[in-house]
């Protein structure tokens, strides 16, 4: 693999076609670097010099040979006042991906290269205009799957995690001044009292970038979205709620037992987040082979699935089945529902020992905001987070902040016993080394490869 900046030439002037593949009205052709005007103006039969920044222009595509490629936008964004602090430009044509592949040849063809993926971003984040966890940001943005995921790939290329990551690595360097004169005379050792205080500022510090690390487990369900599966007894409803869910007929729906025999999967978003829905075989002995298998499928849906949806028949009540499952499926991540509530033998429920009940019909899809609602209480057990709270929603934020956090409990440690100081400082570099990695200072080249080959080209 090749290391995106082994190859980074900051003077190179990079191209890339920056729309999605495929036939649209506009497709964007972006070039950027210290020759993208003389690039620009090679197949362009405007004055590119003769504009102003952040102004529009008409005219045709040319190449090399004088051929017309198409009529077109040009819009020249100059530095420092473009997304990459560099001089781009940027040209609208028609947007089928013949003509744009024609209009990119061009400017290829007149001395740009391909750019790489993520490769504008990274420019950016070369030229200091972001950093690494805010580029980090702008592919979470383009590929969140909903609005909460939005929200947090918003908040964080705004800085939002930036400055807390800054906050801390302020109140580290603090905490390195007093260790540092320590470190350089360490004859006349630190007074008790800096010690403790010392001690005091680092467990403060470890607490608050503890409480940012454990917003991951709220940050990933953002991320990630959470499964449900619909388990219980055949015939209960579970294929029918499945549909209603998803409001499309994607299950059959029989009143014949032992119908759904394998785990059915669809996607949908519930209160702003990504669900994978599963619909599986009901729960019951058979010796039928496929149906058999089914049960065990069913079993595996359940034991992987963050919340199950436990489907009861209101009209029949419970019986020895239903009961076996709700005394083995963990209570927490148990929704039980009572189905068919719009039958008219519904007489009085019995009492189930799952803390999260819901009543429904999946027949006149009444009761379905009481599951929306009980769903949110089960995935969120504290509320849902903030939208202004800061989430870490990529796992190497979350590691780094671990390491860092493990740095500064061995530096206090090291203070209360009676370690070296060129062991404090090591540590207390480390701590530092692990907050930057966030940020993009102290990053190898590896890792940065890695994030940036992620991107699509052109972004
Ligand atoms: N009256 C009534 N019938 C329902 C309701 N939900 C499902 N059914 C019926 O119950 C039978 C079994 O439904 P299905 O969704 O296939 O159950 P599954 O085996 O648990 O997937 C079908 O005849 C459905 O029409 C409901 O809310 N009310
Ligand atoms: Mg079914």
């Amino acid at each position: 693999m090749k290391f995106i900046h082994d190859a980074y030439q900051p003077d190179e002037t990079i191209a890339a076609v920056a729309t999605a593949p495929g036939e649209g009205g506009v497709a964007i052709i972006r070039i950027c670097g210290k020759q993208a005007l003389k690039v620009a103006q090679k197949v362009f039969s405007g004055s590119i010099s003769s504009y102003k920044t952040h102004t529009v222009h008409y005219g045709n595509i040319v190449n090399i040979h004088g051929q017309h490629i198409d009529d077109v936008l040009l819009i020249p964004m100059l530095a420092p006042r473009s997304y990459t602090g560099e001089d781009t430009i940027e040209i609208h044509c028609h947007g089928g991906n013949l003509i744009t592949r024609r209009v990119l040849d061009a400017v290829l063809t007149a001395g740009a290269r391909q750019a790489r993926p993520g490769e504008f971003t990274f420019k950016a984040f070369m030229n200091g205009r972001i950093d690494l966890s805010q580029a980090e940001a702008v592919q979470e943005l383009i590929s969140a799957k909903n609005e909460r995921a939005l929200d947090a790939a918003e908040k964080q290329l705004q800085g939002n995690l930036s400055k807390k990551i800054l906050s801390f690595q302020n109140k580290l360097t603090h905490i390195g001044a007093i260790l540092e004169a320590f470190v350089d005379f360490p004859e006349e050792g630190l007074e008790f009292a800096s010690v403790s205080d010392v001690c005091k500022d680092l467990k403060n510090l470890t607490d608050e970038m503890q409480a940012l690390a454990d917003t991951f487990h709220d940050g990933k369900i953002v991320h990630d979205g959470i499964s449900l599966c619909l388990a219980g007894a055949p015939n209960v409803g579970k294929s029918s709620i499945m549909n209603a869910l998803l409001d499309k007929d994607r299950a059959i729906v029989s009143p014949i037992a032992g119908t759904t025999r394998d785990v059915l999967e669809d996607y949908l978003r519930l209160n702003g987040l990504n669900i994978k829905l599963m619909d599986t075989a009901g729960i019951r002995t058979t010796n039928e082979e496929i149906e058999q298998e089914g049960i065990r499928r069913s079993e595996m849906a359940m034991s992987s699935a963050d919340i199950i949806l436990l489907v009861l028949d209101a009209a029949k009540g419970l019986d020895q089945l239903d009961l076996h499952l709700i005394d083995r499926l963990p209570p927490e991540k148990t929704v039980a529902i009572w189905n068919k509530m719009d039958l008219k033998g519904v007489g009085p429920l019995p009492t189930l020992s799952t803390p999260h009940v819901v009543k429904l019909s999946a027949l006149e899809k009444t009761g379905f905001d009481g599951l929306r609602q009980t769903i949110d209480a089960v995935v969120w057990k504290n509320g849902p987070p903030d939208r202004d709270e800061t989430l870490i929603t990529n796992v190497r934020h979350k590691e780094a902040l671990l390491k860092c956090i493990d740095s500064c409990l061995l530096l206090n440690h090291g203070l209360t016993s009676d370690v070296s100081p060129e062991f404090l400082s090591l540590d207390m570099r480390h701590a530092l080394q692990s907050l930057g990695s966030i940020l993009g200072t102290d990053i190898t080249e590896d890792i940065l490869s890695a994030i940036f080959s992620k991107f699509c080209i052109g972004k």
